[in-house]
């Protein structure tokens, strides 16, 4: 049955940035107004890769804390660490008996993020799909807002889902539907539009941090690639402009503008006065979010306890369904 629930997560890898919080977060300060919301800080996914294994404890912290100084309401929406809910990984290793390998073989972020080094990359970075199916129907969501670049796996999670309800006649799991909205549903890198802002990037200067400083951040846009052609004045002078398109978008999100009307007022205007805007705009918004993460971070035991009340709530919902799946799997009881 559908519950209306909303789940999503971002993993505690560090600097957090743009993309996360235009493509994620920002959907959902609006999205607990409306629905019940789990917002999950994803440890067990941020392990399967073996940089990120690292300041796991305070990169966890970080996100709480950029999810509450972006608006996120812990009175309204529940915030815990996934590994403090054992279901999540109990509800994984069920599910990955109802995936085929096929399945996961199609899925492109393992094989960018594998690269070359395939044989050598770690099980839990090709299985992570099903983690995250788990982290979602382990709740029985019936929403998840993510970015562009998690649709696959939305995908793929709404196919074990069926999977499971199909190989036990039921109808347990309600079938997630993604939510992908706004106008920057996939920000791209600073530096080339056609590679995705990503925390893993080598080049700080790809990305906007959401703790960066109003200097940082006014020289990454300042210096970010477009080209010599004049401001474009409709969509298709924008075509085969991806470092344009990315920025005109951005614009478009933090100021919740329609394209056109952006288009409109910068049609004959020079890059430099659009750029200046923009760190204008950007810093607004960033600055007061880094502000209040620092000293979110800084208020000894806040976030200890949003985090462990989050994780009673999760812990409550998640056994339940355990129980239920566990019955349904028809597990010996005593
Ligand atoms: N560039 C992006 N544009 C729009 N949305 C994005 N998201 C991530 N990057 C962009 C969305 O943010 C949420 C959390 O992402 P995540 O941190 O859990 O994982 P990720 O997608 O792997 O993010 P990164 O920055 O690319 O991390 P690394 O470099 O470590 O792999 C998701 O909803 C995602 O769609």
């Amino acid at each position: 049955m559908n519950n209306g629930l909303v789940f999503s997560g971002v993993q505690p890898t560090g600097n957090l940035h743009l993309g996360n919080y235009l493509g994620a977060i920002k959907n959902w300060v609006d999205l607990q107004n409306k629905k019940k919301c789990i917002f999950c800080i994803v440890d067990l996914h941020a392990i399967t890769v073996s940089e990120n294994r690292k300041k796991l404890k305070e990169n966890s912290k970080e996100v709480a804390a950029a999810y509450l100084a972006s608006g996120i309401d812990p009175k309204k929406s529940i915030i815990f660490v996934q590994s403090n809910v054992t279901g999540h990984s109990e509800l994984a290793w069920i599910l990955s008996c109802h995936t085929p390998i096929g399945w996961l073989n199609r899925m492109t972020q393992f094989k960018d993020k594998a690269g070359k080094n395939k044989e050598k990359a770690p099980l839990g970075l090709y299985s992570y799909p099903v983690l995250m199916a788990a982290d979602i129907l382990l709740y029985k969501s019936s929403y998840v807002p993510v970015g562009e670049d998690q649709k696959q796996h939305l995908e793929l999670c709404r196919d074990i889902a069926q999977s499971f309800n199909r190989y036990y006649e039921n109808e347990f799991f309600p079938i997630p539907e993604p939510i992908i909205t706004g106008s920057a549903t996939r920000v791209m890198s600073l530096k080339d539009g056609t590679k995705k802002m990503s925390k893993s990037d080598p080049s700080d200067y790809s990305r906007i941090n959401l703790t960066d400083s109003t200097d940082e951040l006014r020289k990454k846009i300042l210096k970010a690639k477009t080209d010599s052609l004049p401001f474009p004045d409709s969509d298709q002078n924008i075509e085969n402009r991806p470092e344009v398109n990315n920025l005109i978008n951005i614009f478009c999100a933090m100021t919740d503008s329609r394209k056109e009307l952006v288009l409109k007022d910068y049609s004959g205007k020079d890059f430099k006065k659009f750029k200046e805007d923009l760190c204008e705009i950007v810093n607004q918004k960033i600055s007061v979010i880094s502000a209040e993460m620092k000293k979110l971070l800084e208020e000894k035991g806040y976030l200890d306890s949003i985090l462990n009340d989050g994780i009673k709530k999760a812990n409550e919902i998640a056994l339940d369904n355990i129980k239920e799946i566990k019955k349904i799997i028809s597990f010996y009881r005593i």
